[in-house]
This record gives structure tokens, C-alpha cells and sequence, in this order.
């Protein structure tokens, strides 16, 4: 006779994350999730599978629920505080890490680029069009020999009399191959600065990069650059140093802070209803102790890793967050995250790595999650260095 274990509770309930939230951010969580239970999860298996996305039909339908762009004010945009668009992270990577990157890339990277350091001009042209998502951006600062040692670019910004030439290569570029704008960071002789980019303009080609075994539900790009000719009211007046594009990081990473919490959840969650349900040895597994002391381990990290999220949003809405601040979140909760995804594999067994289930295209996701936005190792470097005073960085 099958047993059953009676009466559970999601992670969610047992950490008693509502308490935490205001009504407003409950109902902004509540509607991105139901979303994406309704236009991502049916299909995302099937994305994933075939490398595909419909990156402009899902931009369209996500800029309509005001999530592109969504806690910049003015131009078009929602103007919510950091952390709703932090829950909002967390439910659409709830779904998939590639739906999130779509929206970290178009609203944290290019829209607030143009934001923080644009022309009023370049405002009105390009944000109001990107927060409906007719128009998509994308955010060029990796080249092929410099990832975590950006200062080193080679892409070169050149005056040709009023107006500059772009030369270069930019390497692992989300939404590259479906953006109408590139935000490109290139070298000039006063140092970097940064450009926006039509696609269109002649000279400048995106590569879509494929076999992928991460992120394949995202659009990855390789951005050639071949004597790009654009007038001096492309470059962002007010991105002055390599500062300008490490600010706009921040933003992204601080998104990655709550969305890895999201891929987390979803693994962790279906653990658990896996556990609750398969019985070995005439039990459910979940009434193992192995078992139970996994989904307790993972609900702790969770659990943390959400209140250290919420902590670094509320700081961030009250404008005392710190860029090391954002590292140690993006530190812990993509490291907790992968571990999670890692242990709940385990308890599905075989069927943890088909694409029945979601734990094994979260735990590839998190492989690029690690690594983008700055690696694990770039921030513990981060850190140890806000610790010590002392940069172990070259
Ligand atoms: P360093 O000399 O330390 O700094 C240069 C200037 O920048 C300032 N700064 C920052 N400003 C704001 N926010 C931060 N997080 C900042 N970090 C540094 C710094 O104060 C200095 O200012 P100033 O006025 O003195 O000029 O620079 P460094 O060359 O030693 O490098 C430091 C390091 C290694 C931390 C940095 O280069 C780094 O973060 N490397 C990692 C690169 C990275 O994260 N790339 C991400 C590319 S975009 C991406 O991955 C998108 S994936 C999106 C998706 O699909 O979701
Ligand atoms: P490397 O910098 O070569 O590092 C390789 C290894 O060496 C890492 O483990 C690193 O931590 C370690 N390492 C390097 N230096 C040190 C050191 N000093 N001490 C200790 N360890 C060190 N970039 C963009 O600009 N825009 C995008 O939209 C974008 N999207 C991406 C999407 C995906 C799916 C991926 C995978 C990447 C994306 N990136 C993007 C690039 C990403 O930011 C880089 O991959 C990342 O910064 C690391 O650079 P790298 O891959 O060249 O690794």
C-alpha cells in the first residue's frame, strides 16, 4: 500500500518569505510567475532542446507586463523599486535563466546604459522603444582574449574628423543576434568609452554562436566590428571610464542576486514533489533521512540566500547599495544555487537528467550564470579585497 506523506509545506512557506514582502511586491511576483507558468513553462523544455528562443515575439509580451527596463524611471518605463524587479528576476529564472537574461540584458545592461549615461537625445530615441520590446538591446563589453580583465580591450574607437570608427570583436553576447542596438565599449585614447550601436549600421555583423550545452534557450552572439563609421552623437557623453560599464554590471548582477534564487526554487521544489511521490524500498524516498536532510539543506541556502537578496534590495531601494555588496550576493546565491540544483539531480535519480524534469537545464543554466556577469573567482577576488584593502586581482 502506497504511503503518502500527509501534510507538507513549500519552501517558500516553511522560510515564510511573504512576511517579507509588501502587498504590491506580492502582486508583482504573483504576476510575473503566473506568466511564466502560462507562456515559458509549457515550452521551455522544447526551446531548450531545439537552442532556440523567440526572442522577439517573448521581448514584445514582456515589455507589455512593463519588464523591460522595469525600475528605470521615465522614457516609457515602470519606474518599480529594485526589489520587485528582483522578485521578477526570480520568477522569470524560475522558468528558465535564458528568459531572464533576455530581460538582465535589455533592462539592466543596454536600456540602463543609455539611461545612466546617454544624450538626452539617445534616451528618446531608443528607451521608450525598448521597454515595449519592438526594440531589443544588447551589451558588448567581452571580447575574445579579455573577459574577466576587461581594462584590456582591443575593440578601438578611432576620430575620423566629426566622427568615430569602431574596429573589434565582442564575444559571448546575449540577444546579439536579434538586437536592433549594441551598446559597445571600445577603446580611444582618452580611454573607454561607450557607443550605441544600430545593427544595421554597415560594418557590423553578429555570429550566432551555437552547440551550446548552457543557456540554450538565449540568444549568444559574437559581435565583428569592421570599421564601424558612426557620428559623435553615438557615443554616451556621460560614460567616461571603464567605471561607466562596470556600473551598468552592477545592475545585471544585482538581478542575477534574486534570479539564481529562481532556478534554485524551481529544483528544489520539484525535489521535493519527487520525493513525496517515488517510493524505493516500499516508501517514499522522501521519508528517507538522506533524503530529508538534502531538502533541509536546500531550503536553508535557499532561505539564506533570499534574505540576503531581500537585505541587498532593500539597500539598494534605500540607495546605500555598494558594488562589493552586489558581489557577495552574486557570490553566494549562484554558488548556493548550482549546489542546489546539483543535490536535487540526486534525488530524481535517473529522471533528474532528462528534460522531463527541470533540475538538469537549470544546473547547465547556472554553469553560465557562474561565469557571467563576473565569475565566482572575480568575486571572491572582489571581496577579498573590500576585506583586505589589498586587489589580488593581477
Ligand atoms: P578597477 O581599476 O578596479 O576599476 C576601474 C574603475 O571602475 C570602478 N569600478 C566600479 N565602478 C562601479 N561598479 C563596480 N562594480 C566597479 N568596479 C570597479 C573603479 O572604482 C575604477 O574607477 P576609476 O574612477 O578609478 O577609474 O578595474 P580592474 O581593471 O582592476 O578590474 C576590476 C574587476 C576585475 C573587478 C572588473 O574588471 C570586473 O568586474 N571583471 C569582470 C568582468 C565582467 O563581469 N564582465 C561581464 C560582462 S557582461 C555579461 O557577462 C553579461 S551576461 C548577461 C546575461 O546574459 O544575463
Ligand atoms: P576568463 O576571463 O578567461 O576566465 C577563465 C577562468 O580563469 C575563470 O575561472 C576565471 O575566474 C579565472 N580567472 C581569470 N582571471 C583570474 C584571476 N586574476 N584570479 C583567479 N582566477 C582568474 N559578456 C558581455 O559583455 N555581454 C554579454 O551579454 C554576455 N553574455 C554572456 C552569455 C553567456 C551565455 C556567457 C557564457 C557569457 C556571456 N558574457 C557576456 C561573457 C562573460 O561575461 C564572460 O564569459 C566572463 O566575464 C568570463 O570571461 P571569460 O569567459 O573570457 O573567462
Amino acid at each position: 500500500m502506497a504511503q503518502r506523506v500527509p501534510e507538507s509545506v513549500s519552501a517558500d512557506e516553511l522560510v515564510g518569505v511573504d512576511a517579507l514582502l509588501s502587498t504590491e511586491e506580492r502582486e508583482i511576483r504573483d504576476t510575473v510567475r503566473s506568466v511564466v507558468a502560462r507562456r515559458i513553462n509549457p515550452h521551455i523544455a522544447g526551446w531548450y532542446e531545439n537552442g532556440e528562443l523567440p526572442a522577439r515575439e517573448l521581448a514584445v509580451e514582456l515589455g507589455e507586463l512593463g519588464l523591460l527596463g522595469m525600475h528605470l524611471q521615465g522614457y516609457g518605463c515602470a519606474g518599480t523599486s529594485a526589489v520587485a524587479y528582483g522578485l521578477a528576476c526570480l520568477e522569470l529564472e524560475a522558468g528558465d535563466s535564458g528568459i531572464r537574461s533576455l530581460v538582465s540584458v535589455q533592462g539592466s545592461l543596454a536600456m540602463f546604459a543609455i539611461h545612466a549615461f546617454g544624450s538626452e537625445e539617445q534616451k528618446q530615441q531608443w528607451l521608450p522603444e525598448m521597454a515595449t520590446g519592438r526594440a531589443i538591446g544588447c551589451f558588448g563589453l567581452t571580447e575574445p582574449d579579455h573577459g574577466s580583465d576587461p581594462a584590456g580591450m582591443r575593440t578601438r574607437a578611432t576620430r575620423a574628423g566629426d566622427d568615430w570608427v569602431l574596429s573589434g570583436t565582442k564575444m559571448w553576447i546575449t540577444n546579439g543576434s536579434v538586437a536592433d542596438v549594441a551598446i559597445v565599449w571600445a577603446r580611444t585614447d582618452d580611454g573607454i568609452r561607450g557607443f550605441v550601436v544600430p545593427t544595421d549600421t554597415p560594418g557590423f555583423t553578429a555570429n550566432t554562436i551555437k552547440s551550446k550545452m548552457s543557456l540554450r534557450a538565449s540568444v549568444t552572439s559574437e559581435l565583428v566590428l569592421d570599421n564601424v563609421r558612426l557620428p559623435d552623437s553615438a557615443r554616451l557623453p556621460e560614460a567616461t571610464s571603464l567605471g561607466a560599464p562596470l556600473r551598468c554590471l552592477n545592475e545585471a548582477r544585482f538581478g542575477i542576486v534574486f534570479g539564481a534564487l529562481g532556478a534554485a526554487r524551481d529544483c528544489l521544489e520539484t525535489a521535493r514533489e519527487y520525493a513525496r511521490s517515488r517510493e524505493q524500498f516500499g516508501r517514499p524516498i522522501g521519508g528517507f533521512q538522506l533524503t530529508q536532510q538534502k531538502l533541509a539543506d536546500m531550503t536553508l541556502e535557499y532561505g539564506k540566500g533570499y534574505l540576503l537578496a531581500l537585505h541587498l534590495g532593500r539597500r539598494k531601494d534605500a540607495g546605500e547599495l555598494v558594488p562589493n555588496q552586489v558581489s557577495l550576493g552574486k557570490l553566494n546565491n549562484v554558488r548556493e544555487a548550482i549546489d542546489i540544483a546539483r543535490t536535487a539531480r540526486t534525488i530524481l535519480g535517473a529522471s533528474g537528467i532528462t528534460a522531463e524534469y527541470p533540475v538538469m537545464r537549470h544546473a547547465n543554466n547556472l554553469e553560465s550564470v557562474l561565469t557571467y556577469e563576473g565569475t565566482s573567482e572575480m568575486h571572491s577576488l572582489v571581496v577579498g579585497q573590500a576585506l583586505t584593502g589589498i586587489a589580488a586581482f593581477r
